[in-house]
Formats: C-alpha cells, sequence, structure tokens
C-alpha cells in the first residue's frame, strides 16, 4: 500500500478539524492547486520563449505568447471564477478588484487576495518565483464580492498558501493549524505531502535583505546588519547573507533552515515595496503558524490596517527570536533617528 499522501487526500482529511466545515474552502484550495500545476508547466518552459516566440507575438501553434505573469494571473482568476467558491479576488496584477459575479458562485463565502507570480523578473534567468495566496471569509451577505471584503486584518485570514516554482513545485499552506508542505510529483500530477508540519527554528544564521540599498535604510537596519556582520564565537556570527531577490524563494529557504527576511523601507519605496494584502499577510500567517515571527520593525504585520488594496509596508520576518533582536535595534535608533 502507497505512503504516498496527495493534497486532495490531506485536504478532505483535514475538514474534520473543523466541525461545521462544508467542503468550501477544501474547494477553493483544490482550485488554486489546479492553477498553479498550469502555471508550473508554463514556468518550466520559460527558457522557451525565444524558440515559442515573445510576449506579444504568435508562437508556431498561432496562439498569442503571452508574459507569464499576465498568463499565470489568468490562470488563477478562470480557476477562482469557474470553481463556485470565490465572489472576488485582488490581485497584484489588477488595481482594482475582479468580482465574481455568475450562477456558480453566487453563494461563494469566501475572498482571495494573491500576487500570482511574485518576483517574476527572475524568470528570464531561470530563478524561482512563486505564487502567493491569502483568503478571508466575506464580508457582504451575498451577491458577487465588494472592496470592502478585502479591508480586513491579516488576523483574519482563513488561509493562505504560496506555491514555489523551484527545481521542484511545492505548496505550502496553513489554515491556522500549522504549516504543511506538498511537492509535485510531476510523473502523477499531484501534489504529494513532503514536509509535515513545518516549523522554523527560532534562532539562524542567515540574513536576507537587498544590501545595495544600505545607504538609504533606517539606522536600526543598518546597525543590525553590522551586528550580524560582527565576529563572536558565542553567537555564532557573522551570519551568512543570502537574498535571492524573489521573495517566496527566500521566505522558503529561511522557513526551512532559520533566518530572516527584511524589506524595510528606502529611499525608493518611503512605505516598503513588498503589498500588505497579498504579499506580507499570507507570509505573515505562514510564518507565525511555523513558530516565526513578521513585524514591519515594530508592530505585528497581521494587526496592521488595511486602508488600501496594494498598501505597502516594510517587513521583517522569520525566525523569531531574530525578528525580536532586529526590531529592539529598530526602537532604539528610532528614537535618535528621530531626534537628529
Ligand atoms: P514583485 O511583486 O514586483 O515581483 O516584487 C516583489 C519582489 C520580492 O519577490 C522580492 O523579495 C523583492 O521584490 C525584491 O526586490 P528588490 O529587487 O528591490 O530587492
Ligand atoms: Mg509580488
Amino acid at each position: 500500500m502507497s505512503k504516498v499522501k496527495t493534497l486532495g487526500q490531506f485536504i478532505i482529511e483535514k475538514q474534520s478539524d473543523f466541525p461545521y466545515a462544508k467542503g468550501e474552502l477544501s474547494r477553493l484550495l483544490r482550485d488554486i492547486g489546479i492553477a498553479s500545476k498550469i502555471v508550473n508547466r508554463e514556468v518550466t518552459k520559460a527558457g522557451l520563449a525565444d524558440i515559442l516566440g515573445d510576449a506579444g507575438e504568435i508562437n508556431i501553434q498561432g496562439e498569442n505568447v503571452k508574459k507569464l505573469d499576465v498568463f499565470a494571473n489568468e490562470q488563477f482568476i478562470a480557476a477562482l471564477s469557474v470553481g463556485g467558491e470565490c465572489c472576488a479576488i485582488a490581485s497584484e496584477e489588477n488595481e482594482d478588484i475582479i468580482v465574481i459575479d455568475n450562477e456558480q458562485s453566487k453563494n461563494a463565502k469566501y475572498v482571495v487576495a494573491m500576487d500570482p507570480l511574485d518576483g517574476s523578473s527572475n524568470i528570464d534567468v531561470n530563478v524561482s518565483v512563486g505564487t502567493i495566496f491569502s483568503i478571508y471569509r466575506r464580508l457582504s451577505l451575498n451577491g458577487p464580492g465588494t472592496l470592502e471584503d478585502f479591508m480586513q486584518h491579516g488576523t483574519e485570514q482563513v488561509a493562505a498558501g504560496y506555491v514555489i516554482y523551484g527545481s521542484s513545485c511545492m505548496m505550502v499552506y496553513t489554515t491556522g493549524k500549522g504549516v504543511n508542505g506538498f511537492t509535485l510529483d510531476p510523473s502523477i500530477g499531484e501534489f504529494c505531502l513532503s514536509h509535515p508540519n513545518m516549523q522554523t527554528p527560532k534562532m539562524a544564521k542567515t540574513y536576507s535583505i537587498n544590501e545595495g540599498n544600505y545607504v538609504h535604510f533606517p539606522d536600526g537596519v543598518k546597525k543590525y546588519i553590522k551586528y550580524c556582520q560582527e565576529e563572536d564565537d558565542a553567537t555564532s556570527r557573522p551570519y551568512s547573507s543570502r537574498y535571492i531577490g524573489s521573495g517566496v524563494a527566500d521566505i522558503h529557504r529561511n522557513l526551512i533552515t532559520g533566518g530572516i527576511y527584511i524589506y524595510p523601507t528606502t529611499a525608493k519605496s518611503p512605505k516598503g515595496k513588498l503589498r500588505l494584502l497579498y504579499e506580507c499577510n499570507p507570509l505573515a500567517f505562514i510564518i507565525e503558524q511555523a513558530g516565526g515571527k513578521a513585524t514591519d520593525g515594530f508592530k505585528r504585520i497581521m494587526e496592521q490596517d488595511l486602508k488600501s488594496l496594494h498598501q505597502r509596508t516594510p517587513l521583517f520576518l522569520g525566525s523569531a527570536d531574530m525578528v525580536d533582536q532586529a526590531c529592539d535595534y529598530m526602537k532604539k535608533y528610532s528614537m535618535t533617528e528621530a531626534a537628529k
């Protein structure tokens, strides 16, 4: 008897954790899984773009070749629109929400926020990219979803996850009862449970930040980086610097081996670069469920007020003790900065 547990089997098994569950969330996760398999198929062919035709051109099958981030966006929207469990989508690719107004979705209870292809500038150089998703229960009572349905704290997320299109394709998600990771077995076309109950180390030796922006960092971040680079046997410093520049890949590595990921404010991005709704909140939910922490340098990410769909925030995310320490530096030096 095979010991392999597929994502579908796992979802059905876990449904009993929620006594009143009717399977809607399970079906929503299944729809996301299907779309991500299609996106994975295209991402693995990305290097063939020159042979098959560039974005905006017609490929050898006579189809229009789309940029992969546009393609990914369309796949997720299509899967969620026909699935019948989602009444509106917020995507990094669309300025406004996408309202789903069809017969099968009229009783849908959920809205989905997503970054369909995070780190998409890395596709051309064959570096891992990812999809991030976040699921909320709608606030409106019925009919198509509304903007207000998304204006919730990250603490209200029902589920969140990411898919990493890397040397293998993995889906990692949480419904608030721990974090589980599934690796796509291409031979059977199924995500199989490979990383049950993921936990991130409390303390580690890796920091991930775009140090090219150093001169524009707040003093607290500058001092923390210097601390990471100092020599000290007792704390195993200096730490290693690891930055892929593809958020899902950096955070996935740090989730498994431990570490801190920081995207602070910079001159170019005075409010930070990453988006609260569909990047920071879902990643924060996952890391907290794995025993880590996520803040904006001062305050917990999931408690921040969301005022607009594409709102940005600084992000300090990863191993709990490392995040605490970086935040201590932020607090200490924000006072001296303010006094300047
Ligand atoms: P994107 O959503 O436009 O792809 O931007 C998000 C990405 C993250 O994946 C990554 O961590 C970060 O931006 C890299 O930014 P930078 O190149 O400024 O270091
Ligand atoms: Mg992004």
